[in-house]
């Protein structure tokens, strides 16, 4: 009896060996991909540990899966299939610095130039990458040290192993979340997604998404784009036409501050203006005081998404990643049919919001990004390019464009946490109670003197006569947790409506023959599209689109947030309780708020609709069908 146990114990304890051994091997090749050809931008020794610890749930849940289908077998089956994959990644991260996503497998042109440069990306190297593999196999099925049996895992232990996999991805995502809150929710860069939960992981995860986006995918189909097309006919305001073709065939150049709200502009900070610039600019063209954001999640990317289709952006998420693979007839697109080279620049990662994959689907010709800019330690600060070099570069690169063309550039350095070095602070901080808000006041200085000199070189340069400026702030920079800053610097209390009011971002047309104005209509970034479209004299023929042109008179005044608030010429309607825009006293009755609610609401369910169900893959589809109606009931 005795012995059989202390054979017994003997063999499990052996078999626990190979099962720690086999795991250790996997884990210590994942880590050396994940530490040393990845580079995954490791800030502090908690993302090292994190890092460190991620391949685990995946190899646990890889194995036990390999177990349970094969066994041995399937074991070693999983162990080859993990370091394929593995070692795919390793390929294509060497070409793209990115990780595949599955609708970047649908993308042919990018295989297409993986396929042609794989040998140049392969290295004899690499074959170190696979001699774990040999290892494993000697371990599993080699090793049979006297009077044992060679490993022989059995099923059920592949179900344990599957299932402590779960625990394990639970400490690795709560663990994650102390660097990086609502981590999955964010679907941030996907850089940072495998740095917290592994490229394993990672694939997992990027299949959920694709999963759920495809159900919602399959489950619509062309009826429900009727409804949209029929609400949004309803509420089209007869077009007044101003200023329509106004800047016909010029090229358009569209700037996205980084986090610049409205009240900056004609501020002052120890007596001296934060945007003097801009202050003096925006008399120069038509400026829009009442201009929201209406970003969520997605930030930048909500902004550009906007700007794109004039379609909401999601409440979770940002649909740069989950939705990156719908159709859309975007701006860019239709530009580019009417002869226009499009182009996005912007001095970031090009994986960034997932931009590389979703500017395709937005049809963008060109995507200028870091890697096409100068970009060195001394030009760089915080996130990256410093705005005054990005500026210049993008002008000497704007001024060899085919044109006519549009150009959309995003700015970089007035980022949370609004850092500058010494030289670059043009004005003392602040000193409210916020060290953010007071740093804040910095970059906005700063970001407005290289403003300055892209626009003075712009002027000086051939586009100027040829060429319309379109400004605006992407989202807000200070967020609510610096109200009592906020209320220090601005003199007043800073309550639900004036919290609201601050999500005000400045909007500027300025061009040669623009006449300036100075435009108070309730708009928000919904609205870009229809208003540079309508400027253009570009018939837009994507109807599906929720913006309209601020510049028409009769314009239906109504901005909508995407918490399903709402700002028109009278009131304000937040989480259900109304107030007078001009007193920013709360109303008594509430009804006069009702319609914007219902409104609200209304839309947003229905620019969701769009982009769950990906429904403008039927837009000609479904155009066809209604003007079939149309002349079927006619004919009755
Ligand atoms: C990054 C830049 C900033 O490329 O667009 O993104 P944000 O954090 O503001 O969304
Ligand atoms: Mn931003």
């Amino acid at each position: 009896m005795f012995t059989g146990n202390k054979y017994i114990n003997k063999k499990t304890g052996l078999k626990l060996l190979v099962y720690a051994f086999v795991i250790g091997l996997f884990w210590l090749k994942m880590y050396y991909i994940q530490t040393n050809i990845f580079t995954l931008g490791v800030e502090n020794a908690n993302e090292a540990n994190i890092l460190a610890f991620n391949p685990l749930s995946s190899i646990f849940l890889l194995f036990g899966v390999g177990i349970l289908l094969g066994r041995r077998r399937g074991m070693f089956g999983a162990y080859i299939l993990g370091s394929i994959l593995l070692y795919v990644n390793v390929l294509f991260y060497r070409e793209y610095n990115d990780f595949i996503t599955i609708p970047m497998l649908n993308q042919v042109a990018n295989l297409a130039d993986l396929g042609g440069s794989i040998t140049t990306i392969m290295s004899p190297a690499d074959l170190w990458l696979f001699v774990d593999v040999i290892v494993a196999g000697f371990l599993l099925f080699y090793l049979k040290p006297s009077r044992f049996q060679a490993f022989t895992p059995k099923r059920p232990e592949g179900i344990v192993l599957a299932i402590v996999a779960i625990p394990l991805f639970i400490v690795n995502l709560q663990w994650a979340e102390t660097e990086r809150t609502d981590l999955l929710e964010r679907t941030f860069d996907r850089n940072m997604l495998v740095k917290y939960i592994g490229v394993l992981n990672y694939h997992v995860y990027d299949i959920v998404l694709q999963g759920k986006t495809e159900m919602k995918k399959t489950l619509a189909d062309s009826n429900e784009l009727v409804p949209v097309i029929n609400y949004l006919n309803e509420n089209q305001t007869e077009d007044s036409d101003k200023l329509e073709g106004a800047a016909e065939g010029k090229n358009v150049i569209a700037v996205s501050l980084e986090s610049t709200q409205t009240f900056v502009v004609d501020n002052t900070l120890h007596g001296e203006e934060l945007t003097p610039y801009f202050n003096d600019l925006k008399e120069e063209g038509i400026y829009f005081d009442n201009f929201y954001h209406q970003v969520k999640q997605g930030r930048t990317s909500d902004s550009e998404f906007l700007l794109a289709n004039s379609l909401y952006p999601l409440n979770r998420g940002a649909v740069f990643f989950t939705h990156s693979g719908n159709e859309y007839k975007a701006m860019p697109s239709v530009l580019g049919e009417n002869g226009y080279f499009t182009n996005s620049m912007h001095a970031n990662d090009k994986t960034f919001w997932n931009r590389n994959v979703m500017y395709d689907s937005l049809g963008y010709d060109e995507f200028f990004s870091k890697e096409d800019y100068e970009v060195t330690t001394e030009k760089s600060h915080g996130w990256g390019y410093l705005d005054e070099y990005f500026f210049e570069d993008s002008l000497n690169k704007m001024q060899e464009l085919d044109q006519p063309f549009y150009s959309k550039m995003i700015t970089l350095t007035n980022h949370y946490p609004f850092t500058l070095p010494e030289e670059l602070k043009l004005i003392e901080e602040g000193e409210t109670s916020s060290g953010t808000l007071n740093r804040y006041f910095q970059t906005i200085r700063y970001q407005d003197e290289a403003l300055k000199k892209f626009v003075e070189d712009f002027k000086n340069s051939e586009l100027y006569d040829n060429t319309i400026l379109a400004i605006y702030g992407d989202h807000f920079g200070i967020s609510e947790n610096h109200q009592e800053a906020m209320g220090e610097y601005l003199g007043k209390e800073i309550n639900e409506y004036e919290q609201f009011q601050l999500q005000r971002v400045p909007f500027l047309i300025y061009g040669k023959d623009i006449e300036p104005e100075e435009n108070h209509t309730v708009g928000g970034q919904v609205d870009l599209r229809p208003t540079l479209m309508n400027l253009l004299g570009i018939e837009d023929e994507n109807p599906v689109q929720f913006g309209h042109d601020l510049l028409d008179e009769d314009r239906r005044q109504l901005m909508i947030t995407r918490d399903g608030n709402f700002a028109n010429e009278e009131y304000v309607g937040i989480q259900g309780t109304c107030y007078d825009r001009e007193t920013g006293e709360e109303v008594e009755d509430g009804a006069a708020c009702e319609d914007g609610f219902t409104a609200a609401q209304e839309e947003l369910e229905m620019s969701d609709s769009i982009v769950y169900g990906d429904l403008l893959r039927y837009l000609d589809e479904t155009e066809l069908v209604t003007e079939d109606e149309q002349s079927q009931s006619n004919e009755e």
